[in-house]
């Protein structure tokens, strides 16, 4: 078993994204499936090519993306992406799409085919807070959840794909106003593999 986690570039201003760092702290092997890593850019039309590419090479069984969620306390799993793009800043490529549908001829919205619910449960079990997220945005993480799930759709079939939200890294939380939320890079890594681990097992 293959399990793909993408994490996105640092975006809007962060010297760096928690999503990425907390992927590359990942052992290479959880639960006798194979890690593969891989940094996308925070970039409409990019970060689904390098997605797609990224399966086109190693034929994952699952794609997991991982993205940042300032404000958020805490890691949060993602149940459904919708069929728009509504930038509020312009992507890391200059692109700033608004209520334009992603895909023209799709569906208004796809679930995530990653058990939500048994994730939420896992984390939460091993004394991490953790809760299910209705809504990814309507940025650059939702358009990557959307046509991930789309392309295994109508492409790759076989394929389970989902997204998980992760807070500010206790280092972005520095300077910021007294009672933004954090967690420990550590943190959000351990909630992570226990993510793939409630995939696999
Ligand atoms: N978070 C953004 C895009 C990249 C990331 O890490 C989002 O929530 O859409």
């Amino acid at each position: 078993m293959k399990v793909l986690m993408t994490g996105f570039e640092p975006f809007g201003g962060e010297m760096v994204n928690p999503a990425w760092e907390a992927v590359k702290l990942l052992p290479d092997l959880i639960a006798g499936a194979e890690i593969i890593k891989l940094q996308i850019p925070t970039a409409f039309s990019d970060s689904v090519s390098a997605v797609e590419e990224g399966i086109l090479r190693y034929r994952p069984d699952v794609v997991i993306s991982v993205g940042q969620a300032g404000g958020r306390s805490c890691v949060t799993v993602e149940k459904v992406a919708i069929n728009l793009a509504d930038a509020g800043i312009p992507d890391n490529a200059g692109e700033q799409p608004v209520d334009e549908p992603l895909q023209a001829d799709g569906p208004a919205a796809y679930f995530a085919s990653i058990p939500v619910k048994k994730i939420v449960e896992n984390v939460c079990g091993h004394g991490i807070p953790c809760h299910i997220s209705y809504t990814a945005g309507t940025y650059v993480c939702n358009c990557v959840m959307y046509h991930v799930l789309h392309l295994a759709a109508v492409r790759y079939p076989g394929i389970r794909a989902g997204f998980i939200h992760v807070p500010y890294s206790a280092e972005q939380a520095v300077g910021k106003p007294a009672g933004t939320p954090f967690m420990p890079l550590e943190t959000i890594a351990e909630s992570l593999e226990y993510a793939v681990e409630a995939v696999i097992c």
